[in-house]
């Protein structure tokens, strides 16, 4: 089945009418409610027929082999549903609904017991944030000092954007007593508490919340009457962040799940929390969410967009390997949280984290909790067993990553992961078909030095407003036609690596089997490879005498549906293909290309790699191996050009080498590779002078220079930065 083509043309999959209520004997839904339904997905175009109609799909079930999507339906919508040929079933429920719950509370409870934790621990201070749509309080919680202190890094815990996600609320509300009542208890926690400004909302979304004990258990969005009959907007759709940038990320639909609202930030509750972050910016957030076991960051907004920012983000979330939040609950069907990009799961807009991000610089999280366990195989969906021992569990396994992303926000540089690994500070996340750097802030372009045989080329990248971020930046552009053996330098951040080997579908697959070439092509190619449940086995290649070596690859895929059994999985050989290590796994669904970029091990000598799609649709191209050689393959000449200062903070410059027969030309070049100043003279002068002026006779403006030194027996070359006070 071509899978791309099903994605935008969803009607391209066979399509049935079959719609059977409570075909499983469970507790029938009645006539008005909303009930967890499980649609049948014949492709992965169904997944973008529903979010195009304005469906959340809440998660993924396989049932005998067959894939449903879960969404929350009602009667008149599963009807719809049917009769554009959908099959579609109520899900199982895992567990009855009691008429009152013993542990999950509604917001009159929720104020109760805020009250009577702030009079017994006067760490706990109670504020309200804002209003909702009609007019209850929307609670933000202080734990530790009462003032807000601008040298306290902020911290922010919120919980339930969405009504029916009570378990988020019950983990916002056992982590305010978990912090002020066990964690200032500890030295540690108590120091660690007193360096921070630390909130909690427990209820973004109060009048949704109580609307979903008191009518409607699935109730998502927040209770303003749209005018039409219709009722709520999606408070995680109304932020500004890429507000209505297209109608698969939300909705402009009035009825729609995802009903962005009418205008960005329209909603009082997202204005609350927008209040909220201009008056205490968060360095670090978390919003918490049900259902599906993830960790995403931002960008969400467009399959494949990536934020610069992404190894703080990996640094805290953790890789699918070694992710930050484990699953313990029993029997559970995953048994950790899968970390990555919010568009892995599917796009959104005007999403929370996004704007947070784009707007505040906030390292934000969307934590979606458990999807739990485990009726038949069956997930608890949004209706979390009112089982302590269950929220207990959830409780445990979410502090740690809640307790990480506190700590980290004193110095997001070096946060640590889990392995106790810190972001890396600056490197090559591709080298072809488009170069991509990422570094420290700097200014808006950077230049890159690229090197291949005697040939020179200096590049500009830059960095748009998207590849800004807080922490580090992005500088790209297409590359120009480089292959192995060329040499990367990106002199203003100190990195020099070689392109040790590249391969793609395009070229003749010399020793590369076991994909077919597939006409989806990632650039200017006309191939990738593609397989859905075959391996992609790369030749052996030597590395010695390497440092820091590096695979980077571009992918697009097709779906895992964060299926445990689906994935693809990149692994390494190092003794020609004898043993395998998984050195990465990748899931979710990326309808476009991004690069994948990975350390490898140093000391290797040797290197196989080898892709394995396990019920995966996944396209790969432009596979790089980067390493440093330990022996440029640049090789200096043997003279040097000496500079009198360098960098040259004054007005004039003396260039001198050691005095030989012939002419010497010495040329000085932008790293746009324009040409400022040019003079011959007689070599064995061996010294000439530069007014720092170009050949129209004004000053060079300050920044980095090449000078080229043309003598009859070699040309010499010695960087310059020009730092003249202004
Ligand atoms: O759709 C949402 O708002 C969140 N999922 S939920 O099932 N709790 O409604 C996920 C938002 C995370 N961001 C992206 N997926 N881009
Ligand atoms: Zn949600």
């Amino acid at each position: 089945m071509d899978l791309a083509g099903a994605l935008v043309n969803p009607k391209s999959a066979a399509m049935r009418l079959v719609v059977v209520l409570s075909a499983f004997g469970l507790r029938p839904a009645s006539a008005q409610e909303l009930a967890l339904t499980r649609v049948r997905v014949d492709s992965v175009g169904t997944f973008a027929q529903l979010a195009r109609a304005g469906y959340e799909v809440a998660g993924v079930v396989t049932v005998n082999g067959i894939d449903y999507a879960l969404v929350v339906t009602s009667p008149a919508q599963r009807l719809a549903l049917g009769a554009v040929g959908l099959e579609v079933r109520l899900a199982p429920l895992a567990a009855p609904r009691p008429a009152v719950p013993a542990n999950f509370k509604d917001v009159t409870t929720i104020a109760t017991v805020l009250d009577s934790l702030a009079t017994a621990n006067p760490r706990i201070v109670l504020d309200t944030i804002g209003f909702s749509f009609e007019g209850r309080p929307i609670h933000g919680v202080k734990i530790g000092e009462p003032d807000d202190a601008f040298e306290r890094p902020n911290v922010l815990y919120v919980a339930t954007h969405h009504a029916r996600e009570w378990i988020s609320t019950e983990f916002a509300m056992r982590l305010i007593t978990y912090l002020a009542d066990s964690l200032a208890l500890t030295p540690n926690g108590a120091a660690l508490l007193a360096a921070r400004d630390v909130w909690v909302v427990p209820v973004l979304n109060p009048d949704g919340y109580q609307f979903s004990f008191e009518v409607e258990r699935l109730w998502r969005k927040n209770r303003r009457p749209n005018g039409d009959g219709s009722v709520g907007v999606d408070l995680n759709r109304n932020y500004p962040g890429f507000w209505r940038y297209d109608d698969l990320g939300s909705s402009g639909q009035t009825a729609a799940e995802t009903f962005r609202g009418a205008a960005p930030g329209s909603e009082p509750e997202v204005a609350a929390l927008m209040a909220f972050h201009a008056a205490h910016p968060p360095a670090v957030a978390i919003s918490y969410h049900s259902f599906t076991n993830l960790i995403l960051h931002p960008y969400g907004f467009a399959s494949g967009a990536l934020a610069p920012d992404a190894p703080i983000f990996r640094a805290l979330a953790g890789t699918p390997l070694a992710p930050a939040i484990r699953d313990g609950l029993l029997e559970t069907a995953r048994p950790a949280y899968h970390p990555g990009p919010g568009w892995q799961l599917y796009p959104t807009n005007g999403e929370y984290t996004e704007w947070a991000y784009r707007a505040h610089g906030t390292v934000a999280f969307t934590v979606e909790l458990t999807a739990g366990c485990c009726v038949a195989g069956e997930w608890y969906g949004f209706e979390f067993p009112d089982d302590s021992a269950a929220i207990a569990q959830v409780v445990s396994d979410n502090l740690p990553f809640a307790l990480a992303v506190l700590s980290a926000a004193g110095d997001l540089d070096r946060a640590r992961d889990p392995a106790g690994n810190s972001p890396a500070g600056a490197f090559v996340e591709s080298a072809w078909p488009e170069i991509r750097v990422i570094g420290p802030p700097g200014s808006a372009t950077l230049p890159v030095v690229l090197r291949r045989g005697a040939g020179e080329t200096m590049l500009a990248l830059s960095a748009d407003s998207l590849d800004r971020g807080t922490w580090r930046w992005r500088w790209r552009r297409e590359a120009p036609d480089i292959g192995p053996d060329t040499e990367i330098e990106v002199p203003g951040l100190g990195l020099r690596l070689s392109i040790l080997e590249s391969a793609g579908a395009e070229d003749t697959l010399d020793g590369w089997t076991g994909w077919v070439r597939d006409s989806i092509r990632s650039r200017e190619g006309r191939f990738a490879w593609a397989a859905r449940n075959d391996t992609l086995w790369s030749p052996a290649f030597r590395l010695d005498d390497i440092d820091r070596p590096q695979l980077v690859f571009w992918t697009r895929h097709g779906g895992s549906l964060f299926q445990p059994a689906r994935l693809g999985s990149v692994e390494l050989s190092t003794d020609d293909g004898a043993t395998w290590t998984v050195l990465s796994v990748v899931a979710g669904a990326a309808t476009e290309w991004y690069p994948i970029s990975l350390a490898l091990p140093d000391g290797l000598e040797q290197l196989r790699v080898r892709f394995a799609a396990v019920e995966f649709p996944w396209w790969i191209d432009a596979v790089q191996l980067l390493g440093t050689r330990r022996a440029p393959p640049y090789v200096a000449p043997g003279g040097t050009i000496t500079l009198s200062e360098n960098p040259v903070r004054f007005g004039r410059l003396f260039f001198s080498w050691s005095p030989t027969a012939g002419e010497a030309t010495l040329s000085v070049f932008t790293f746009a590779s324009e040409l400022v100043f040019r003079q011959t003279l007689d070599a064995q002068i061996g010294q000439l002078e530069w007014d720092l002026r170009n050949r129209n006779g004004n000053p060079v403006s300050n920044g980095a220079y090449v000078a080229v030194l043309q003598l009859p027996a070699e040309t010499l070359r010695r960087r310059i930065f020009v730092a003249r006070a202004q």
